[in-house]
């Protein structure tokens, strides 16, 4: 494919000279900034990964700052997730949902105080519905995109990498949950989380001044651990079931249909846009959910939504899909229709290279 060219619109990052000086080999856009995709190639940066550690640019992670006396109100309009029990040093995952209880957006909130909350987003504009939302119903709060870029450590050896930059008192944070941490003399926000299911943590830097000193301390700390420089890997996150919004799912989807119904308390989370509508698919349940589909064969690159057939009727769709080289076989996430969501059920993927067999799975695989 030909090159991406950087601009005002699709931004560089304040780690984006230690991604280059990593050789970073593929990018993708992403909440119009640069993501790295490929390091080494896919596979080998998979098997790095689920072995050592890796540093990721997730700088694409924006946060939606809401501060005020009605951040918290507005917070719980966002999402059917009930946040009356989110403290300070909490990190939710949130299903976003607009007045139908389609899916916005699912991003990690963070709850800073009591009326200040950082919201670190999946690759939609939810800046815009947050703004409109706050002015339309003249809340007293700010919305905006504050300067900070989260920098992933991700890997079983995770905890000696950061333990060496911050101190040992990171190995004691639970997950989901942050804590500030000493950086060069500056308190640096320190959390438990990731889009892996390696284990890790995200720092949320602030500004620019401290990006690249960071980057290249985890990179020097991180010799012994066979630190490298890598980024969410689409074998790992399929293999462990990770939602990718945009492709997994989208406006057209509800919370329950996502399999993110556990995230959900419609019942008690008063105040959330799109709960009526809600409160209607929870009772009922939803007639197409996400699924674990293993699919036979060899598969061309998934970078299109592949129908899912079953005789002559198309009963879903797969939206990720890749060869697991630990698992050997084609892992994959889609959405199924109800008659056809049971574990061990055969239905048949249209790539474009044409049908496959496939299987409806139990669980994801990690
Ligand atoms: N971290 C931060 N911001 C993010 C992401 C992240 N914004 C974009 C994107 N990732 C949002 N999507 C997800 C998807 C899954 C998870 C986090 C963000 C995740 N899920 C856990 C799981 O499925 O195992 C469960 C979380 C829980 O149990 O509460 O971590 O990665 N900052």
């Amino acid at each position: 494919m030909a090159e991406i060219v950087p601009s005002r619109r699709v931004r560089r990052t304040p780690f984006s000279e230690g991604v280059e000086a990593a050789g970073v080999k593929s990018y993708t856009v992403y909440n119009r900034m640069l993501l790295p995709t490929v390091f080494r190639s896919v596979v080998e940066d998979y098997h790095h990964l689920k072995s050592a550690v890796q540093v990721w640019d997730v700088s694409v992670e924006r946060q939606v700052e809401l501060r005020g006396t009605d951040a918290g109100r507005l917070m719980q309009m966002l999402t059917p997730r009930d946040l009356r029990g989110m403290l300070p040093g909490c990190c939710y995952y949130l299903p976003t949902v607009d007045e139908t209880g389609g899916m916005l957006n699912d991003p990690v909130a963070l709850k800073l105080s009591e009326d200040r909350y950082w919201v670190s987003i999946a690759d939609s504009d939810l800046l815009l519905w947050v703004k409109g939302l706050a002015y339309a119903w003249h809340l007293d709060v700010i919305v905006d995109e504050p300067d900070v870029s989260p920098l992933a450590i991700q890997g079983p050896k995770a905890d000696d990498l950061a333990a060496s930059i911050f101190g040992d008192g990171v190995r004691d944070l639970k997950f989901f949950r942050y804590g500030y941490f000493d950086f060069q003399g500056e308190q640096m926000m320190v959390a438990r989380s990731g889009y892996s299911k390696q284990g890790g943590f995200e720092v949320y830097v602030e500004g620019t001044k401290l990006a690249m000193p960071l980057w290249n301390a985890l990179m020097e700390a991180g010799k012994p651990f066979d630190v490298y420089a890598g980024c969410p890997n689409t074998i790992e996150r399929i293999e462990g079931g990770l939602l990718s919004y945009g492709n997994d799912m989208t406006r057209d989807n509800t919370p329950h249909e996502c399999g993110l119904g556990r995230f959900c308390s419609t019942q008690t989370a008063i105040g959330c846009v799109g709960r009526d509508a809600l409160l209607r698919v929870s009772k009922e349940g939803p007639v197409k959910q996400v699924r674990a589909i293993e699919i036979d064969g060899d598969l061309p690159s998934c970078d299109r939504l592949w129908k899912v057939t079953a005789g002559d009727r198309v009963i879903g769709q797969v939206t990720s899909a890749a060869y697991s080289p630990d698992f050997g076989v084609n892992v994959a996430i889609g959405m199924v229709k109800m008659t056809h969501w049971d574990a061990g059920t055969r239905i048949v993927v249209q790539t474009q290279d044409g049908p496959r067999d496939a299987t409806v799975h139990e669980t994801f695989w990690l």
